[in-house]
């Protein structure tokens, strides 16, 4: 084989086997850390409600994803967001998380907002504002009551197994 052969064969593999769109790593969508409470009996949330979305629950566990409760949102809109929860832990943390920039976590800017961290205060609105600069596509929001007395914003945090996680499906317009 002359080094034109050559070329031109591999040039040719390249074409064949190269990475394209229907190449499948290019459609697996990176997930958000798997958060689970092991004792959802005690501190959980009763509503989550945004965007016309509204879902009334009791405490379930380790994890909840409700497929079919879509948080559907225009960007540079602003949304009030509904909670309610109840708790039995003399401290308690509950965040709100949203995937605006669609990268597979809840890490990036206004991505995580406290709802409470009052035991009193359990029936909380909150206006949420989509930045303009999100990603349009279908992506994750969270939902997090944890219990107990270390607090944390990070959307995988853990400290013990009381608390609840619910997670939906975000569609960002
Ligand atoms: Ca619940
Ligand atoms: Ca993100």
């Amino acid at each position: 084989m002359n080094s034109i052969t050559r070329n031109i064969a591999f040039l040719a593999i390249l074409f064949l086997f190269g990475c394209t769109k229907d190449d499948f790593t290019w459609n697996v969508k990176k997930l958000p850390c798997l958060i689970t409470f092991y004792n959802s009996s005690e501190d959980f949330f009763t509503q989550v409600s945004m965007a016309g979305m509204t879902n009334n629950t009791l405490g379930t566990g380790p994890n909840n994803f409700y497929k079919d409760k879509i948080i559907k949102v225009k960007k540079g809109q602003a949304y009030d967001l509904l909670v309610n929860f109840q708790t039995t832990s003399p401290a308690v943390g509950v965040y709100a998380y949203f995937d605006w920039n669609g990268d597979g976590d809840f890490l990036d800017s206004d991505e995580s907002v406290l709802i409470s961290s009052n035991i009193n205060f359990t029936n909380v609105t909150k206006s949420i504002t989509v930045p303009s600069n999100a990603v349009k596509g279908e992506y994750y929001a969270r939902f997090i009551v944890r219990a107990g007395s270390t607090i944390s914003s990070d959307p995988c945090f853990e400290n013990d197994s009381y608390g609840e996680v619910e997670d939906y499906p975000l569609v960002i317009e």
